[in-house]
């Protein structure tokens, strides 16, 4: 078996009410699950197998469709769980709002620029941080979609398909994205990111 699900980075109800356990229950345990399985199926045979995960999402983009949402799926959902900390918003660690108020002019035009990103995604898709020509920039992708086929590096993510908020917030998706920034991003993570790309 070439993926497997990752366990989440804390514990499915520590980051309620923001994000539910139900919503992890269904999010984390059926709809990533399913993403792993049939990346697996779809992985047997496809030339790709034993490639760095990295190399087959770029790589099946244009070639395998049916291997790459999965993978991408996967590989998105992974680094999206990792965004997220119980208590997560406030302010960023000082080498990335460095970069934030030189490219956004500061936290609250990040948010304006990051939530704005995930309401026009017209249907399923994510909202990016991304570095992209050394520079932060806002990247919004559709579907399965993400930076690493944009030559990006992506620093931060939030999925916008329906089956990310609906349980917790109905049809309000700025609402999840603007908690989502005040409440659960993990800075540390977005940092680290960040200096892995640089
Ligand atoms: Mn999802």
């Amino acid at each position: 078996m070439t993926y497997e699900l990752p366990e989440l980075p804390y514990a499915a109800d520590a980051l309620a009410p923001v994000m539910s356990a139900e919503t992890f229950e269904y999010h984390h345990g059926k709809h990533h699950a399913a993403y792993v399985d049939n990346a697996n199926k779809l992985m047997e045979g496809s030339g790709f197998e034993g490639k760095p995960i990295e190399e087959v999402i770029r790589g099946s983009f244009v070639s395998n469709p049916g291997l790459f949402n999965n993978v991408a799926q996967h590989y998105n959902h992974s680094f999206f769980w990792n965004c997220m900390t119980p208590n997560g918003g406030g302010a960023a660690p000082e080498a990335l709002q460095s970069r934030i108020d030189a490219d956004f002019g500061g936290m609250d035009g990040f948010r304006t620029a990051f939530v704005q990103g995930g309401v026009t995604q017209f249907g399923s898709g994510w909202v990016w941080l991304v570095l992209k020509n050394n520079r932060l920039e806002i990247m919004k992708t559709p579907n399965a979609e993400n930076p690493l086929v944009h030559d990006a590096h992506p620093l931060l993510v939030c999925d916008v398909w329906e089956h990310a908020y609906y349980i917790d917030y109905r049809n309000a998706r700025p609402k999840f994205l603007e908690a989502f920034v005040d409440k659960l991003i993990n800075w540390e993570f977005v940092e680290a990111q960040l200096q892995a790309a640089g």
